[in-house]
């Protein structure tokens, strides 16, 4: 153990004022849960159906990330840029003074060494999270690797990210606990500079769990750029085709639009096997080859419950058979878990919040962000080498996000500047996933937008420079499953039948589909995209596929409104970029007034 560290948890223990002070070496998962079990955040499961499973149920403010409460805190204005809640760092300093004075009062403060990535590697990046929540202790354990190994690293010279977090729920002598401590004056607060976290408040998901996004990404994004490599919002499998070929692929989409889906696929088209390696986060270095290679820092899976069911994502339900923590769905007169979209309702449930439910109460079971948590190595479709330290290297990058309208199953860019010009101005309809209203249509560059450390602009010219410095980069796509009909209906069949998308890609990177050039790039030609069964007739596929240039033009006025916010920081290219789709447009339209 390093004095550093240990002067580091005194003076934090000396400002919020805990009961006690322990040291989490990663054996005491059993014991926590148990405790957890006693104060009543923690529902056990009944264990002939879910052995050593539990349900937490929140507190019903405190169920998302909040991302208004969500601050980058760095010197200057200009380094945090227009798209995130920048703070002045001493101001924001005196205000988690005031906030944390004695908040941990009556509790036990927990001091949890973790790993980002496999101990030991290159790759990896370790934290020090402390914490009032022994909820968070626990996922913590699911989430990261969290060990004393993690102080021996730090103690033989390695970086340490220091993350502060607290409930912000003090008990007075003799008080009687609540099953979920929480405090409405939420702060997520990021020092980039310093690489610091301070989180107060929530005991939920992103805003607690701090390796996760404020760490792997908000955090992690600073130190890529200062490192020359990538943290991204992404998933990454390893896909094998019916000729054995193997591709590793990595997809950005924004929070509750289909990762931990897509990282869990379970193909519909025969000879095709995919491998779950990560589906949250994922770190990108240049590789000796010339190729950019990915891990996942991660070591569990945390996602969306609604949604998921057998014909959904089989997998996923197969991953939670046992040793998982459920938050905020449903539960059933057995003693099991329940949700939207696992199966047909019971007639009777206890519902998120601890109500009585049937399917005559008008109101949703489990909430639109419940969520399981497990080990990664439960997912049933996990690599079996998917922590090697050398990580994958990347065939291709997806990019994707919610779209009733405009943008096409898939696209293919022309070259490496035209993929980040496209997930720049990747644009998706708000999900459950954070507090905010549901469905409004918001850019989400790169799935980035909450999770991105400093300039928005500045991540974009990163982009560019690091493809630009390996001589074999992957290929990068854009994918929408959820187009709409005129009758707000999804038109694509989606989940397993990405399958189907991912085998035309697929085909782009063996160059056996030609595809068909747009003004957006490239989509699949008549014919390519093996449809076979699904039972689509030809009207819906073109409206699937098409690319309406009246529309189009419209998006690039949005996307210019966009770009100039970022003022003299936006890189040049990405004004080249929309000119030259401006023009392609005009192109477009001129050639369908020729032909009509
Ligand atoms: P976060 O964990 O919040 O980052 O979300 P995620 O990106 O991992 O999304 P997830 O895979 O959990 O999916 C979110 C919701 O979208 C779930 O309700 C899914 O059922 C639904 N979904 C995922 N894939 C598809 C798809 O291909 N088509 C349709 N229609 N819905 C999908
Ligand atoms: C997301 O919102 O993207 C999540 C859930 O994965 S959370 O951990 O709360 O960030
Ligand atoms: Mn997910």
């Amino acid at each position: 153990m390093t004095t550093e560290i240990e002067n580091w948890v005194s003076e934090i223990a000396s400002l919020t004022k805990p009961d006690n002070i322990r040291w989490i070496d990663g054996s005491e998962q059993d014991e926590l849960n148990a405790l957890l079990v006693e104060r009543g955040t923690f529902t056990p499961l009944n264990p002939e159906k879910r052995p050593n499973s539990f349900l937490a149920r929140t507190n019903p403010a405190d169920v998302a990330r909040v991302e208004e409460r969500t601050f980058i805190c760095s010197e200057r204005e200009q380094d945090a840029g227009p798209t995130n809640n920048w703070f002045e760092p001493r101001a924001m300093r005196e205000k988690l003074q005031g906030l944390f004075d004695g908040s941990m009062r009556g509790r036990t403060m927990y001091v949890i060494p973790f790993s980002m990535g496999p101990i030991g590697s290159d790759q990896a990046r370790y934290g020090i999270e402390v914490t009032d929540s022994a909820y968070v202790v626990s996922s913590m354990m699911i989430m990261t690797r969290v060990s004393s190994k993690v102080l021996d690293e730090i103690a033989a010279g390695s970086e340490w990210v220091p993350a502060v977090h607290s409930v912000g729920a003090p008990l007075a002598e003799g008080e009687q606990d609540v099953a979920w401590p929480c405090n409405p004056d939420v702060h997520v607060v990021q020092f980039p500079e310093t690489k610091e976290i301070w989180s107060f408040g929530s005991g939920y998901g992103g805003n607690s769990l701090l390796g996760k996004k404020a760490m792997s990404l908000r955090i992690g994004s600073t130190m890529a750029r200062d490192e020359g490599w990538l943290a991204e919002h992404m998933l990454l499998i390893r896909i094998t085709n019916p000729e054995g070929k193997q591709f590793n692929v990595a997809a950005a989409f924004p929070s509750a639009c289909g990762k931990t889906n897509l990282a869990m696929l379970k193909p519909s088209l025969p000879g095709y096997k995919v491998e779950t390696i990560g589906d949250d986060i994922t770190w990108i270095a240049k590789s000796a080859s010339g190729k950019l290679k990915a891990i996942n820092p991660e070591y569990g899976l945390f996602g969306v419950a609604p949604g998921t069911g057998p014909d959904t994502n089989q997998h996923a339900l197969d991953s939670m058979k046992e040793n998982a923590v459920f938050t905020n769905v449903a539960l059933t007169d057995d003693g099991d878990v329940w949700w939207e979209g696992l199966s047909e309702p019971p007639a009777h449930l206890t519902d998120w919040k601890g109500n009585d439910w049937t399917p005559e109460s008008g109101e949703l079971a489990a909430h639109p962000n419940s969520r399981f948590c497990v080990p990664m190595e439960q997912a049933p479709t996990v690599a079996p080498d998917w922590d090697r330290a050398e990580g994958f290297e990347l065939d291709a990058i997806l990019f994707g996000g919610r779209r009733a309208t405009n943008v096409p199953l898939v696209t293919e860019s022309r070259d490496w500047n035209h993929g980040v010009f496209m997930g720049a101005t990747i644009a998706s309809e708000q999900t459950a996933a954070a507090e905010g209203p549901v469905g409004q249509l918001r850019r989400d560059p790169f799935a980035m937008l909450p999770f991105c450390g400093y300039n928005m602009a500045d991540y974009w010219n990163h982009w560019l420079n690091i493809g630009n410095e390996v001589s074999n980069p992957p290929k990068i796509f854009q994918v929408n499953w959820f187009r709409k009909d005129e009758n707000g209906r999804i038109m694509w069949p989606g989940f397993s039948e990405n399958t189907r998308v991912v085998d035309w890609i697929i085909g782009r990177l063996e160059n056996k589909n030609k595809g068909q050039a747009t003004p957006i790039g490239r989509i699949p030609a008549t014919g390519e995209l093996n449809i076979e069964g699904l039972g689509l007739d030809d009207e819906t596929m073109q409206k699937i596929m098409d690319v309406d240039s009246d529309s189009w033009m419209a998006e690039t006025e949005m996307i210019e409104a966009f770009f100039d916010g970022f003022g003299l920081a936006l890189p040049p290219e990405m004004t080249r970029q929309l000119h030259w789709l401006r023009n392609q447009l005009e192109l477009q339209r001129e050639a369908e007034l020729v032909n009509n």
